[in-house]
């Protein structure tokens, strides 16, 4: 018989990293990882495809700061596929397929488009997609009747425009000599083929970090399950544009989640799919045979997990992301290591322990580009958070459907009340801008990085070395003895 007790499992407070030899300036470090196989970020971070985490204002965000957000799946698949168009659109070098409105269309419905889209002026065609004018706000600010039409308030063509595949320079030279915002493309026809905005240079030069795919679009992921429509919704996602998929659910060591990634990668072998989640090498291992480009790990570790108790299940994360990067690195695919990460010192232990990347919930739950509005308990400042397990979540509220429970395996019941939750809601404190979060915490894996001697995070990998704690360790590691007087912007005691 085999073993019936695996060996001690570890987790981030019982371990800490070795200081090793080092050779380099921090400025040397470089940060950038492997979601899958051919997704790169520039910064190791991924936030959590969760309904109080990621929506595409998150996500957004975290591209910009040189991540990517999973977008995640309680909401229909027409909303999580705009959301992935609204991240793809965003901000890029140049946008392949403009947002247009018909020069019949109101002021108040373009008033609507630029609001849901959060851009100063469409292009008018017609229905064949020639270019017929735009309309900005310079246009639309001093109308006070909203029910006109487009036609009446556009800068009608001729119009400065570029043809398609103008080189960037000669774009913005052309933006400047016009001092125009927008420059929209045209093919030789004069049907509108792209639009270069000076938002966007504007915005390449705020981030320089960016995670962006080739045409210089921000990247994005997203989550689907495993029942019902979940293959329609992963359609739905890959037409849209997203960098890769997630086949997201609480146990990625079932045939369900195997069969999902083989399918979904034997129909669109150009997307990365990602599967999780397990934590053990043998769930690793199934998940590599699957087909997966990358592979999540993580169960229970998760700030507002209950699986380790109303299931008993799980593996302490150390331990989870050592054993399934074993099994992942004979395959060369990245592992995420996913939940559980409360201060920046856990990332570099994830990486050390084998991870390429990490997601994280809670620690971005309370920025204020999460989904969610800011709430005020006795003079203080939070943001709800919650479990995709929690009762919240998986309860479906009148004509809003849940479409969390199939994470958890969890049939469509009669009765709310006979769900069985393995996830708590709740709230964290609030943060501030994404930016000043991703700051601390990429600057503090930085330091780290310069204690290891890992210049990148696959030398972070290789050198690394652990040195194991006991409770005394614990407390030694942190403040100790004194009474904190004055808050840090990346310490909080538990
Ligand atoms: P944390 O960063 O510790 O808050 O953990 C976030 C992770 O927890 C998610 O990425 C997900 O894998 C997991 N999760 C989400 N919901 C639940 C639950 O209800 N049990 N767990």
């Amino acid at each position: 018989v085999p073993e019936k007790f695996a060996r001690l499992g570890l987790t981030y407070d019982d371990v800490l990293l070795l200081p090793g030899e080092s050779d380099m300036a921090p400025q040397d470090i470089d940060t950038s990882s492997l979601v899958s196989r051919n997704v790169r970020v520039n910064i190791p971070l991924l936030s959590a495809a969760m309904d109080k985490v990621t929506e595409a204002r998150m996500a957004i965000a975290m591209a910009r700061q040189g991540g990517v957000g999973v977008l995640h799946r309680n909401l229909s698949i027409e909303e999580q596929a705009a959301q992935v168009d609204r991240v793809k659109r965003s901000e890029s070098g140049m946008v392949t397929d403009p947002i247009t409105i018909r020069p019949d269309a109101t002021l108040r419905e373009a008033d609507e488009l630029c609001g849901r889209f959060r851009i100063s002026g469409v292009p008018v065609t017609d229905a064949a997609g020639k270019l017929l004018g735009i309309v900005t706000n310079r246009d639309m600010a001093f109308e006070l009747d909203r029910t006109r039409q487009v036609r009446d308030v556009m800068t009608p063509m001729p119009l400065v425009t570029g043809k398609v595949g103008i080189p960037r320079s000669e774009a913005m030279e052309l933006l400047r000599r016009h001092k125009i915002e927008k420059l929209p493309l045209v093919d030789d026809d004069g049907r509108i083929k792209g639009l270069i905005t000076v938002k966007d240079f504007v915005k390449a030069e705020q981030y320089p970090n960016a995670a962006k795919d080739a045409e210089g679009r921000l990247l994005v992921g997203a989550a689907v399950g495993v029942a019902g429509d979940a293959y329609e919704r992963a359609q739905a996602l890959i037409e849209a544009g997203v960098d890769f998929v997630v086949v997201d659910t609480a146990h990625g060591h079932s045939r369900l989640v195997g069969d999902m990634v083989a399918k979904i990668k034997s129909n669109h072998a150009g997307v990365d799919v990602v599967g999780g989640n397990i934590a053990t090498r043998d769930g690793a291992k199934a998940l590599v045979d699957a087909g997966c480009d990358g592979i999540k790990v993580g169960v229970g570790p998760g700030s507002i997990c209950t699986t380790r108790v109303v299931a008993g299940i799980g593996v302490p994360q150390v331990t989870a992301i050592y054993d399934a990067a074993l099994a992942a690195r004979e395959a060369g695919i990245p592992v995420i290591g996913d939940g559980g990460l409360q201060y920046s010192g856990d990332i570099a232990k994830a990486i050390v322990a084998g991870a390429d990347t990490v997601m994280l919930g809670s620690l971005l739950a309370g920025c204020q580009e999460s989904p969610g509005e800011l709430l005020f308990i006795n003079g203080k400042q939070f943001k709800s958070y919650r479990g995709m397990g929690s009762l919240g979540a998986m309860q479906s509220r009148g004509e809003q459907r849940s479409f969390s429970k199939d994470r958890y395996f969890q049939e469509e019941v009669s009765g709310d009340d006979k769900l069985i939750p393995e996830g708590i809601e709740g709230q964290v404190p609030y943060r501030g801008p994404l930016s000043a979060v991703v700051h601390q915490l990429v600057g503090g894996l930085r330091q780290s990085m310069f204690y290891v001697g890992g210049r990148t995070v696959p030398q972070m990998k290789e050198h690394g070395r652990f040195v194991r704690i006991t409770a005394a360790g614990l407390t030694e590691s942190h403040p100790h003895d004194i009474q904190m007087t004055v808050e840090a912007p990346n310490y909080s005691s538990r």
